[in-house]
């Protein structure tokens, strides 16, 4: 039995992704939360100084997409990339998408929104001192606006950032038309990408309930196990 530890936040949609690829092997695993200011010891556990990091049998990785691939070599049993050409380059694609187009929606509903932002820091300040979380907050609302700026969403109202994301919906659920998953008929890492950006913004967002009024996305977010599936 490979011994594997995923060292995450609870709250990260990358951290997500890789807890749902380790549930797809069927692989057990523990994890290291790196709450309130714990957060400065994940900076130092890779060069990127970015969660999710994996530890398996000794071995550390970095970056979810390529555990995801160091996992499908490990475990071919039920791959995360299939073997089909096309729905390869489509769940590639989407994956792609996923972290550096929707991850920023999520950014957005999440540290932009005062109510959602003390609803993450319930879970990433979970067992740590209460004053961690003046400190941490103090970070966060430093860090994503700027953040968020640099990439151009921030300069968008709540409103119009709403309807970009519903656009976005709408388009996964025309793909869904005639398909259980995004890329045919088997879960892949194409759609364990999107549902957890979208299990991230479901968890804390007020926009969780129109993203689920898309009856298709609804019915496959829940085939996926999504949090509110
Ligand atoms: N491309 C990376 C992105 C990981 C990432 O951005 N993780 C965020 C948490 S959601 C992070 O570690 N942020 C801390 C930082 O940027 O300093 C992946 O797919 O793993």
């Amino acid at each position: 039995m490979s011994e594997i530890v995923l060292h995450q936040w609870v709250m990260s949609p990358f951290c997500n992704k890789i807890r749902r690829c380790l549930e797809f092997k069927g692989l057990s695993y523990q994890v290291v939360n790196y709450n309130g200011l714990r957060a400065l010891q994940a900076a130092k556990l890779s060069p990127a100084g970015k969660l999710p990091v994996l530890d398996y049998d000794g071995e550390r990785l970095q970056d979810s997409a390529h555990i995801a691939r160091f996992l499908d070599q490990k475990h071919p049993d039920r791959l995360l990339y299939p073997a089909d050409p096309q729905a390869l380059a489509q769940s590639r694609l989407l994956e792609d998408w996923a972290g550096t187009s929707l991850y920023f929606y999520e950014l957005y509903l999440r540290m932009l929104d005062p109510v959602a932002m003390e609803k993450a820091l319930d879970l990433v300040c979970t067992g740590r001192p209460r004053w961690e979380r003046a400190v941490v907050k103090l970070v966060l609302s430093r860090r994503y606006p700027k953040k968020l700026g640099n990439q151009g969403l921030g300069n968008y109202t709540k409103v119009e950032v709403v309807k970009m994301l519903l656009q976005h919906v709408q388009d996964l659920d025309t793909l869904l038309l005639e398909q259980p998953f995004l890329t045919g008929e088997a879960l892949t890492i194409g759609d364990i990408a999107v549902v957890a950006q979208l299990d991230e913004m479901i968890r804390t967002s007020d926009v969780a309930e129109r993203i689920l009024s898309f009856p298709r996305v609804k019915a496959w977010y829940a085939r996926c196990g999504g949090m509110n599936g």
